[in-house]
């Protein structure tokens, strides 16, 4: 796995032909990215950044040190929404919105409110020492209105018959739900059973290739977050 570079560490020369992505490897927001730089086969060039040793270099040009960002013609880009629609418009094949002006702003809006999901497994994997039931609980309860938006759209993915931008979007968290067991000991198992359409659309998404070739297994991310929690620097090479 690529080496995070901390605060000693010197800005790699950008690679001509290729777009910067600066990333980290089990952040979800870059994965949003990841994944339509991957379905789009678009020449970049991954920089892995340590966030608890953060490099002098990165806060000079982004002071807020934050990832993902991307370098387009020499101009500095952040945020992974506004970053993946960028992707999609510069680089048009395959299109992420194909479905047009009024499903694009029906499935922006759904985004935004999987920010519910997002934050209910952050509280539950990050701000307590243990994992709480109760936040276990929120965790699940938040899936239900995505699991009822796609037996509304009753197609494979939600985009229709192939993944699209909304797909992607949400994908990261997905594959972190099943960390949740190693993290937890063993005491929460995240109940997939219950959500009978997002299951199935797990197992198709998984099996995707842009997915596929970016995705980690539960015992890794179970092991960035534990570490991550401890405050320990391993959490970025191990
Ligand atoms: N709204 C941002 C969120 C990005 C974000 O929070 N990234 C985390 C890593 S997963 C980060 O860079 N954290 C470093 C920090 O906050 O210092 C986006 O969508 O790109």
């Amino acid at each position: 796995m690529a080496k995070h570079l901390a605060k000693d560490s010197v800005e790699p020369q950008l690679v001509p032909g290729k777009l910067r992505f600066y990333s980290m490897r089990y952040c979800p927001y870059a994965q949003r990215v990841q994944l339509v730089l991957n379905a789009k086969k678009i020449p970049h060039d991954p920089v892995f950044i340590n966030l608890s040793d953060k490099p002098e270099w990165y806060l000079n040009i982004f002071p807020a040190g934050k990832v993902p960002a991307l370098i387009y013609d020499g101009k500095f880009l952040s945020e992974s929404l506004h970053l993946a629609d960028f992707l999609d418009e510069q680089y048009p094949e395959p299109p992420l919105w194909k479905n047009g002006p009024l499903q694009k702003i029906l499935d922006k809006i759904f985004i935004e409110s999987f920010g519910k999901v997002t934050s209910a497994f952050y509280k539950l994997m990050m701000t307590t020492p243990e994992l709480e039931k109760s936040n276990f609980n929120e965790l699940v309860e938040s899936l239900k209105p995505v699991e009822d938006e796609l037996a509304q759209r009753d197609s494979k993915y939600f985009g229709g018959s192939s993944p699209q931008m909304i797909d992607y979007m949400i994908w990261p968290w997905f594959e972190r739900f099943d960390s949740i067991e190693p993290v937890s000991k063993g005491l929460f198992i995240f109940p997939l059973d219950k959500f009978p359409k997002l299951e199935k659309w797990k197992n198709a998404m998984v099996a995707e290739e842009a997915v596929a070739a970016y995705h980690l297994p539960p015992d890794k991310h179970a092991q960035h977050f534990i570490y991550r929690k401890s405050g320990l620097p391993a959490a970025f090479n191990f």
